[in-house]
């Protein structure tokens, strides 16, 4: 098949309209750079053209470079050769922005002499969540065009804005629902006035001081992030340096951000991320089912949420509970979350009563009878639970995606109480489950394709990460989690304190370490837990039976009794430690830092490992993004199964082998498919392009 010009240009009425169509996104590959500079030269030399208008095809203007490029050798032209020649042109050259205009696909419309944007159109510097900085030029262009401050507020926060603040940052000119007619129209409006003056000409871009002081405090907030350094460092340089120099101080950061293993790290996320909403295995053809309306069973702190989720996405909602007691409560919670977001400036009134408006609170199961989809969200009870999904059988209307939101119990055994199993799958949310991104969906032996493409559908409307996981305990990340968990509790008898392990995630990135974690979470949920299946965990059963339940209890691993959020080290906690050290017989020892740290991540890609290797997860990459968006792994190392090839699968094993023959733990031992990839110098990255081809 004859591969179609990714960018085309006609002439029309005096105005030669350039058009992109590189779908899906119209990203900047080498061949949109090349036709874009091919015809900016030939609009230049033809006689009939007097204006020049840059369009896109498809849902988005230009949504950047194009991200896979970023770590291969560069082909020319560059992206800045093509924007320059656009704004050199001597014919005014206007920018159609029909949709999101972000990184590369921004600069290429600041290098135009104007812009147009769509009531809907998004515009953006997003370059730092990919760990480098706007290398087109945008550090040079966007100041000179509304200011220093305002430019690096919108680069450092990396957020897009919508057209009509673009408007009012005089980013765009015009906003239009005929974005093409209107940018003809001003291009040749211009035209009369003679000699566009290029936005990279102007040298004002505001005031030293304020700029200084803005930079001060964004470069505090951000100490770790080192694009936001590079943005202040770069729009510094409008103000001290002519606009080529400006352009090579970009340049320079540009190169170094983009081969810095954090940027790596970073788009590796991208793409994991987006990978994994493509379920494996799908039969061709197979349609998401449509969700026109929900159902929540339970109103308890994660059914609230999960309705708030619903309604933030527009879609109906009925919160059902036992008892009109129970719902009263819930609803309050509900609406006391939405206060708090109103109070903080983060929702108008408006926004929240229609928010509230759609989520109706009813009494007794039959009120799931006209839902699309029924979450239910009640205690971790397998008894409950299967009677709650008997009765949804007969109530719940045919087709309904029946979903359950349980953290570690069995899918299928769930799905067995029903005569629709194919109906019935995971719906895993994290809490808060309003504010929490990822979503852990999890398939049954018997969930039905379509019923499993529409809890994934469902959750990319949600605005979560849907992550598909097979059924097993604790699925992907809880399953994990409990690989660290057990190893923090051994730490602590083996010599640490709490805080010296906490710190030890601390300095790799995570906010929380797992006892402050613990202590905000309860005790009591992780005891519980224990009593059910039997476990043991000495020092944390000790807390918990001293009443230290954490945070709640101003008493768990650390003592609350200041502002009752900061914890400090507490020497009963100490004796307690020290005391089932003692009954166990070890002599406890110094441990250093990188070995805690060590301790705590290996073993979890070890079970990692494992859920690939039984195919409960699909990609390593599923992995990183259920750690990523639901247990605060640090973007900047990707991972725990990318930052596992950073480190070398060598050195995982050989240390799983130490950690295996010191402690006698056989669950130690390195997983079989981590073995293997050592041992043939593959990767989890090279595991997965393997089974994307
Ligand atoms: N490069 C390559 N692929 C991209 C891409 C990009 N920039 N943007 C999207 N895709 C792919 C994505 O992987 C997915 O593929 C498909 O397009 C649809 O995306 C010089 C260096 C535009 C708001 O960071 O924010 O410019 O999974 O599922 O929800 O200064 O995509 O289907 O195979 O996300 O409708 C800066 C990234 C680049 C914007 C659309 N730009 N993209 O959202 O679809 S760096 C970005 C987005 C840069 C310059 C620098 C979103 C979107 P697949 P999607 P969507």
């Amino acid at each position: 098949m004859a591969q179609q010009e990714p960018v085309t240009s006609t002439v029309e009425d005096g105005v030669a309209v350039i058009r992109i169509a590189n779908p899906p996104v119209n990203a900047l590959s080498a061949a949109v750079r090349g036709g874009l500079l091919r015809a900016a030269q030939a609009a230049g030399a033809d006689p009939a053209v007097r204006a020049v208008v840059v369009a896109a095809e498809g849902r988005t203007f230009i949504a950047g470079a194009d991200i896979s490029e970023l770590g291969k050798p560069p082909v020319p032209p560059s992206l800045p050769e093509a924007i320059a020649a656009l704004e050199s042109l001597l014919k005014p050259v206007v920018a159609a922005i029909n949709g999101a205009a972000l990184g590369g696909g921004l600069e290429v419309a600041l290098g135009c002499h104007a812009r147009v944007a769509a009531p809907a159109a998004k515009l953006g510097l997003p370059e730092v969540k990919l760990g480098i900085l706007p290398g087109a030029g945008g550090t040079q262009r966007l100041p000179r065009l509304i200011g220093a401050v305002p430019a690096l507020k919108l680069m450092v926060a990396g957020d897009p804005v919508g057209a009509t603040e673009a408007k009012s940052l005089r980013i765009v000119d015009e906003v239009a629902d005929d974005v093409l007619s209107a940018a003809k129209a001003l291009a040749l409006r211009l035209a009369d006035k003679g000699r566009p003056t290029p936005t990279s000409a102007r040298q004002d871009t505001g005031e030293r001081d304020a700029f200084e002081a803005a930079a001060a405090a964004m470069l505090k907030k951000g100490a770790d992030n080192p694009s936001i350094a590079a943005c202040v460092d770069a729009v510094r340089a409008t103000f001290d340096k002519p606009f080529d120099e400006g352009m090579s101080v970009e340049r320079a950061h540009f190169l170094r951000l983009r081969d810095d293993p954090r940027s790596k790290a970073l788009r590796h996320v991208f793409f994991a991320e987006r990978a994994a909403a493509r379920i494996p295995g799908l039969p061709k053809g197979t349609r998401p089912r449509p969700v026109a309306k929900a159902a929540v069973i339970g109103g308890g702190t994660m059914g609230g949420g999960i309705a708030m989720s619903f309604a933030n996405a527009g879609i109906p909602v009925t919160l059902i509970e036992t008892s009109e007691e129970n719902l009263q409560r819930g609803l309050e919670r509900v609406a006391g979350n939405y206060a708090t977001s109103v109070k903080r400036g983060s929702l108008t009134e408006e926004a929240r009563d229609k928010r509230m408006g759609l989520i109706e609170g009813k009494v007794g199961l039959e009120a799931a009878a006209g839902a699309d989809v029924v979450v239910e969200a009640v205690f971790e009870e397998m008894g409950l639970k299967k009677e709650i999904f008997g009765k949804l059988q007969e109530i719940a209307k045919p087709g309904a995606v029946l979903a359950t939101n349980t953290s570690y119990l069995d899918v299928d055994e769930i799905a067995a109480s029903t005569a629709r199993p194919g109906d019935v799958l995971g719906m895993h949310f994290f809490s808060p489950a309003n504010v929490m991104k990822l979503l852990e969906v999890v398939r049954g032996k018997e969930t039905s394709p379509d019923a499993l493409a529409t809890a994934v559908e469902l959750g990319r409307k949600l605005a979560k990460v849907p992550v598909v996981s097979g059924v097993c305990y604790g699925f992907i990340g809880n399953r994990m989690l409990a690989r660290r968990t057990a190893q923090a509790e051994r730490l602590l008898i083996e010599g640490a304190m709490p805080e010296e392990v906490d710190a030890a995630l601390n300095a790799f990135g995570f906010r929380m370490g797992p006892f402050a974690m613990s202590d905000l979470a309860g005790l009591d949920i992780g005891w519980r837990i224990r009593q059910a299946t039997g476990k043991k965990a000495p020092v944390a059963d000790a807390l918990v039976e001293a009443g230290r339940l954490g945070q709640k209890t101003k008493r768990g691993y650390y003592d609350y009794s200041g502002d009752g959020r900061t914890g400090t080290p507490d020497p009963e906690v100490r004796a307690v430690i020290e005391r089932v050290s003692a009954e166990q017989g070890v002599t406890r020892r110094a441990i250093p830092q990188d070995e805690i740290l060590e301790r705590l991540l290996f073993p979890m890609i070890n079970e990692g490992a494992r859920i690939l290797e039984e195919g409960i997860a699909a990609r390593a990459g599923d992995i990183d993004t259920v750690w990523l968006n639901g247990y605060g792994w640090p973007a900047g190392t990707g991972g725990p199964m990318f930052h596992a090839d950073s480190i070398g699968l060598p050195r995982i094993v050989a240390r799983l082998r130490d950690f295996a023959a010191a402690s006698g733990d056989e669950s130690l031992q390195p997983a079989a498919l981590l073995v293997r990839l050592a041992e043939e110098g593959g990767s989890f990255a090279a595991l997965d392009e393997k089974a994307a081809a």
